[in-house]
């Protein structure tokens, strides 16, 4: 076989204008693919929601990669094995309540799945806007992350959805936008973004798996974000908070898309 490189160029030109048209409407967009994203959608795809993820970076998995510190082994509470157990990632048992995983398997194996699924993830895009309707939000808006990166001056272009979830991790940066251009009160006791506090591990994964949902009509918050839009404490290398958040959100979001008919009387 004789190799064209107008033929390589073409398939992957092609190929990618499709999967990005597609990717232009859809039921739930996710920005950020940490932890929290890539679960939240794995269990949407599985459960046939048309879904896409976001990610600024070339590489997916957030804050995962590198552990605590750097030492690339993540902690997982009790509570939250069974998720790893779901997506057959290993682990070990380390003391009572306590296991640990290789931050690298687990990363690639939440990316996978998630893909397998029938998530489509964009890496290397960054959501930069919202678009809001009557209080609602509607969808996003993006823009190559090179394009960020160089400070071009280049419009973007918009992706609608029924749902988007911020999963952007300690910056929060979809609630973030949302308040700095729209003057909005968020579904939070202060009414507005407060910004993460102090490490407090055990305060923070309670309160970010129970914080978890929307913030906004139409916008949901998971993961990380959830503590520092609602000013909870941050919890370090563990991760089962994450994960738990993550399928928390995607079952909240299948609830709203699928709601179950009411019995009849
Ligand atoms: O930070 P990140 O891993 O979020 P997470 O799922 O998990 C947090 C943990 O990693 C850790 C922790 C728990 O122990 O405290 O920090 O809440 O992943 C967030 C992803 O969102 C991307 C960012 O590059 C990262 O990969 N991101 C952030 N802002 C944008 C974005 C944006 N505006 N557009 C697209 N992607």
């Amino acid at each position: 076989m004789v190799l064209d490189e107008i033929i390589v160029s073409r398939a992957i030109v092609e190929k990618f204008a499709r999967k990005f048209s597609q990717g232009l409407d859809l039921d739930v967009a996710i920005v950020g693919a940490g932890p929290s994203g890539l679960v939240a959608a794995y269990y949407l795809a599985k459960s046939n929601v048309k879904v896409a993820l976001f990610e600024r970076k070339l590489s997916v998995g957030g804050g995962m990669w590198g552990g605590g510190m750097l030492f690339n082994e993540i902690v997982v509470q009790e509570e939250a094995k069974r998720v790893l157990d779901e997506f057959g990632v290993s682990t070990e048992k380390f003391a009572e309540g306590y296991y640990t995983a290789d931050a690298v398997e687990t990363v690639s194996t939440l990316c996978a799945a998630a893909c397998r699924a029938g998530a489509r993830i964009f890496n290397g895009i960054s959501v930069e806007d919202l678009m809001v309707r009557q209080e609602v939000v509607i969808g996003l808006v993006i823009n190559w992350t090179a394009v960020e990166m160089a400070s071009l001056h280049v419009d973007p272009l918009a992706v609608r959805s029924k749902f988007v979830v911020d999963a952007t991790g300690h910056p929060a940066e979809v609630i973030q936008v949302l308040q700095r251009k729209n003057r909005v009160t968020l579904k939070a006791p202060s009414g507005s973004f407060q910004g993460e506090r102090s490490l407090w591990a055990e305060a923070a994964e309670h309160s970010t798996i129970e914080n978890t949902g929307e913030i906004f009509p139409g916008l949901y918050v998971a993961g990380m974000a959830v503590n520092a839009t609602m000013g909870g404490y941050r919890m370090g290398p563990v991760f089962g908070g994450m994960l738990l958040s993550g399928e928390k959100v995607a079952t909240l979001l299948q609830n709203r898309l699928r709601p179950k008919p009411s019995p009849k009387n």
